[in-house]
């Protein structure tokens, strides 16, 4: 799955030239997590059942997050470096594969319960999707807003197998006056607390693409991404991706539940942004992921060798069009460079980027990256900010020093 092996010969981007850059203002652009020895410097556990090593940001409900060197070089995730993150702490260590059932009710014409050994006899789709949870990066926004505290790892792309949602909707036959699809899983909420229940428009669940995965990567689902099944929403923010789903349930009325009307929700503003400070502004659930590229080869503060190249790349996503173009900047952004890009594995994956960046003479430079997708949707400076610390979209930056 190396991408690089398949690398063919590159011209040097045209990166450079009247790119130096003072370190003052390059440094304005650097955020440090504030963690004692900077974000290199996180925790990081490997005790984890079916996890290598992550950076461990809680250990119960479990927020583990992928370490970027696990995100270079290829575009899928391994499934043992899936980043990880549960609401509450009463979640699945185990799963009776036998006795396992989803069920569907609600507006339907028949309830049904399938069992596992029934879905993997339907109509199977397959679709490479990027999972990015709505907090992603976090870490960095400022000022800075209470969460998690993610750099820019909870973030993980793979080939997902699965049952189309459309299909099992079908089968229960779906009342007319339906409007949503509301689904939950094995995890349990302390009590008081409302189930961790997702819904989305009955269009919307019916489109095709979102589906019932019961295969990553080749592989089973690890536990704690969701063993034995999830729900895979191509192109939307992972809120909605619902782990260890062990119901459907089809609404009459909009979902009213704790985890769609109250949580998760942005600014119904352009980037959803407003004004750190803005009270009672409207509202709207978080939903399409927007273009975003990443650098994995190179984080902010490396030592490069003056006067020769180096070679920098990483990844970029569309959110729901596809890479059009990642564009590299030295110039602090009044000049930019497109970079060449690996194979398209579709509009909903990861696709790689990378650049041999020309010999500077010794000094300290900025690179931005920036992507955009189809729809000419791209990535902004200053970056937009919202009190939960989500749909981060800002052009990323690394400080380089050549000396
Ligand atoms: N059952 C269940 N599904 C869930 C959640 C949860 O708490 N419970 N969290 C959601 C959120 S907010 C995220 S970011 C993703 C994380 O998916 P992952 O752990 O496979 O990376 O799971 C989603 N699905
Ligand atoms: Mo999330």
């Amino acid at each position: 799955m190396d991408d690089l092996s398949r690398r063919r010969a590159l011209g040097l981007i045209g990166l450079g030239g009247a790119g130096l850059v003072s370190a003052p203002v390059w440094a304005q652009g650097m955020i440090d997590l504030g963690l004692p020895g900077g974000n290199a410097a996180r925790s990081v556990a490997s005790g984890f059942p079916g996890k290598g090593d992550m950076i461990l940001q809680r250990a119960r409900a479990p927020l583990l997050e992928t370490p970027m060197d696990a995100l270079d070089g290829q575009v899928f995730t391994p499934n043992e470096r899936f980043f990880v993150r549960w609401h509450y702490s009463d979640i699945p260590t185990s799963v009776d594969v036998r006795s396992f059932r989803l069920n569907i009710g609600g507006a339907v014409r028949r309830r049904l319960s399938v069992s596992l050994a029934d879905l993997l006899k339907m109509p199977r789709v397959e679709i490479a999707a990027i999972n990015q949870c709505s907090g992603n990066s976090r870490g960095l926004f400022f000022p800075r807003v209470p969460g998690a505290q993610w750099g820019n790892g909870a973030i993980g792309n793979a080939q997902w197998v699965g049952v189309s949602l459309r299909h099992l909707l079908d089968l229960a036959g779906v009342a007319p006056n339906a409007v949503a699809v509301r689904v939950g899983g094995l995890d349990k909420p302390p009590p008081g607390a409302a189930p961790f229940e997702k819904s989305l428009a009955l269009d919307h669940a019916r489109d095709g693409e979102v589906m019932v995965a019961f295969q990553m990567n080749g592989a089973q689902l690890p536990m704690l991404n969701g063993f034995p099944i999830r729900l895979i929403v191509p192109g939307w923010y992972s809120t909605y991706w619902v782990k260890a789903l062990d119901r459907i349930e089809v609404l009459d009325a909009p979902d009213t539940g704790y985890w769609m009307d109250k949580a998760y929700r942005i600014p119904d503003t352009p980037g959803a942004n407003v004004m750190p400070g803005a009270k009672d502004f409207p509202t709207v659930p978080i939903n399409r992921m927007i273009p975003r590229a990443f650098f994995t080869n190179i984080a902010n503060g490396a030592k490069v060798v003056a006067r020769s190249p180096f070679y920098i790349r990483g990844l970029a996503m569309g959110g729901t069009s596809a890479v059009a173009r990642v564009d590299l900047s030295m110039d602090g952004g009044r000049s930019w460079h497109a970079a060449p890009l690996g194979p398209d594995h579709g509009k909903y994956s990861f696709r790689l980027w990378e650049a041999t960046v020309p010999a500077q003479p010794p000094g300290t430079y900025r690179i931005d990256v920036r992507c955009t997708n189809a729809a000419g949707q791209t990535q902004v400076r200053p970056a937009t900010w919202n009190p939960s610390g989500f749909m981060r979209n800002a052009i990323e930056s690394i400080g380089v020093t050549a000396a």
